[in-house]
């Protein structure tokens, strides 16, 4: 029987099919070979005299691993504008890991009620030549969520961002019902109560969604010459800089720099420089 792993729970997946959703384990074999079923996958189930049993797993179009999800399509990255405060390095973090998987971000400012005006339009500005989609929202009530239900059609989705920044709020209210729980902050450690544990998929219509658990920090590794490919504001000035290959930082005669306050936000191009140092010197220590 074919279905889709909607959730992974101590060694059980549960796989949506034709027939409901099973409880299944997963073949010894996946073990052995390293393989672990994700959220998201597609797959064969069979059924044995020791219950359901995850058989085949069909090959993934994408594979995240913060979060952990197979087969999305597109990511609405969801942060907070206060409470908890945006946090721009894990914000950039979280971008760059969505472009090096191939997966367009969708920027989600949520609990717009509790900003200013001002403080979107700087947000705007940070990521001008981006070309990502920003949409600023009030989950809570419902408000701006009209373009993020229309991008829903036929993608998988998921919703990835800081914890209490509102995802299973958003998630309810795009699906209509409460398919998740979500959190009173609590004012000491400012994090949802009811926090996500684990990542789910939902079906809304012709739609699914992913909720995701929050997390505070991002590792990813990479080479650093890699890293000016995931920031898309830089790409029209490819190709343009004195020396070829060159990777915009101390270079002479750098486009990208020329840009720097112009088509680039400064801030953006701060910590790509910092983010870029920081890959260097842990290439070289693996050296
Ligand atoms: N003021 C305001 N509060 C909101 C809004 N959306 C969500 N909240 C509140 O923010 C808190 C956290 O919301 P959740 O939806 O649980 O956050 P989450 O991102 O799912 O958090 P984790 O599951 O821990 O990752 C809850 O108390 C929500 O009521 C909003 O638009 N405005
Ligand atoms: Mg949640
Ligand atoms: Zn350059």
């Amino acid at each position: 029987m074919e279905g889709i792993i909607v959730k992974g729970i101590a060694g059980f997946y549960y796989v949506k099919t034709a027939q409901g959703v099973l409880e299944c384990k997963a073949r010894g074999v996946f073990r052995k070979n390293n393989i672990t079923p994700m959220v998201g996958d597609r797959v064969s189930v069979v059924s044995t005299p020791e219950g359901n049993v995850v058989d085949e797993i069909h090959e993934r179009t994408s594979e995240l691993v913060r979060p952990f999800v197979a087969n999305v399509s597109q990511a609405y990255v969801v942060f907070a504008l206060r409470n908890p405060d945006i946090n721009f390095e894990l914000l950039n973090k979280f971008i760059i890991s969505l472009e090096k998987n191939g997966i367009e971000p969708v920027l989600v400012f949520n609990k717009s009620d509790l900003a200013t005006e001002n403080e979107k339009i700087q947000l705007k500005e940070l990521f001008k030549g981006t070309g990502y989609q920003i949409h600023f929202i009030t989950a809570k009530d419902g408000t701006g969520l009209e373009e993020l239900l229309k991008g829903l059609k036929n993608q998988i989705t998921v919703l990835c961002g800081p914890s209490g920044a509102g995802k299973s709020t958003l998630l309810n209210k795009l699906a209509g019902s409460e398919k998740m729980e979500t959190g009173i902050i609590s004012e000491k450690v400012k994090r949802g109560k009811h926090t996500t544990r684990h990542s789910e998929l939902i079906a809304v219509d012709d739609a699914l969604l992913v909720d995701t658990p929050g997390f505070s920090t991002m590792e990813m590794t990479m080479e650093a010459k890699e890293l000016k490919d995931y920031f898309p504001e830089f790409h029209a000035h490819e190709g343009h800089c004195r020396f070829q290959g060159c990777n915009h930082d101390k270079e002479p005669g750098c486009r990208v720099k020329d840009e720097v306050g112009k088509t680039i936000a400064v801030e953006r191009y701060n910590y790509y420089v910092k983010y870029y140092n920081e890959l260097l010197e842990e290439n070289k220590r693996k050296w």
